[in-house]
């Protein structure tokens, strides 16, 4: 890999699965504890804001006792040590790639711990609850929702995401099964772009066959062993 300069990494659920947090639609995932058109779309929010907002509130709270694995390491060491442009494209809401110490991250389902005012559009760090509909710093409105992306909204920063896979000589998919959109897209506007291709997950995607090389077993085995021969 003599000729990559320019990396684009698109990560799932699967990097943080050995931290401890649940993925999606593994066996035990949280979308066979919880209906994702419940939890996970804005027509279920306006339906049962309590539901919705103890959903995230258990997960805001999980997340932080939570830490970085041997993938999340690896990639934070790539971030590092790659002099080439590269951007970790984040579709998980937890912080783990960053509290490994990687920089050049983007989280485009956006993030537990902001608060999101609908009121007006400001977004605040936020740890805590939002169960007890607390004020918005900026606007003094109770009308904090979590800002992650639920299905039916546009995902985060998506230009910014095309632009580098334009600039890509390489994309590698980690941890994600390819079954949302527009992230499991990628794989293909990349091939479409004459980008090499390479998946990294503890079994076969759903968009496996096409990537030009797949490498399966967990996420803290194969990532550290490809970033190791990547940085030789
Ligand atoms: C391991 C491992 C280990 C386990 N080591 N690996 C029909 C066709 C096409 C598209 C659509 C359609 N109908 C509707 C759509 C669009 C829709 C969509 O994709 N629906 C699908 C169900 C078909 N998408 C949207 O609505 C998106 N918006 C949109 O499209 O806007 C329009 C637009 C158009 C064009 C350009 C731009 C925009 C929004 C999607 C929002 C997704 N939100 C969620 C919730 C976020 C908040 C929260 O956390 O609750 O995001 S859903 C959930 O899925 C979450 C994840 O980020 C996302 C992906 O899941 P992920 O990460 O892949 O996890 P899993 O569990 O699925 O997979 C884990 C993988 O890890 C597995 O493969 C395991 O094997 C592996 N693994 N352990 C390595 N140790």
């Amino acid at each position: 890999m003599t000729d990559i300069r320019n990396i684009v990494i698109l990560t799932g659920a699967g990097v943080s699965a050995e931290s401890g947090i649940d993925t999606f639609r593994d066996a035990g995932g949280l979308w066979e504890q919880h209906k994702v058109e419940d939890v996970a779309t804005p027509e279920g929010f306006a339906r049962d804001p309590d539901l919705v907002l103890r959903f995230y509130d258990m997960r805001r709270e999980a997340i932080q006792a939570k830490q970085p694995n041997a993938a999340h390491e690896a990639l934070a060491r790539l971030d590092r040590e790659w002099d080439g442009e590269l951007l970790i494209v984040t579709q998980n809401v937890d912080d783990l790639h960053e509290r490994a110490g990687a920089k050049r991250t983007l989280h485009m389902h956006g993030t537990h711990l902001n608060a999101w005012c609908t009121a007006c559009d400001a977004r605040t760090r936020w740890t805590g609850p939002l169960i007890d509909r607390p004020e918005c710093p900026k606007c003094g409105a109770r009308s904090l929702r979590p800002d992650v992306v639920w299905f039916g909204e546009m995902p985060y920063e998506m230009d910014r995401i095309y632009a580098a896979l334009r600039q890509a000589d390489l994309f590698v998919s980690i941890g994600t099964s390819g079954a949302v959109y527009p992230a499991a897209g990628f794989v293909r506007d990349a091939r479409e772009l004459r980008i090499r291709t390479l998946e990294l997950n503890l079994e076969p995607s759903q968009g496996s066959r096409w990537f030009h090389e797949s490498r399966h077993g967990p996420a803290t085995q194969v990532v550290p062993q490809w970033v190791e021969e990547l940085l030789g």
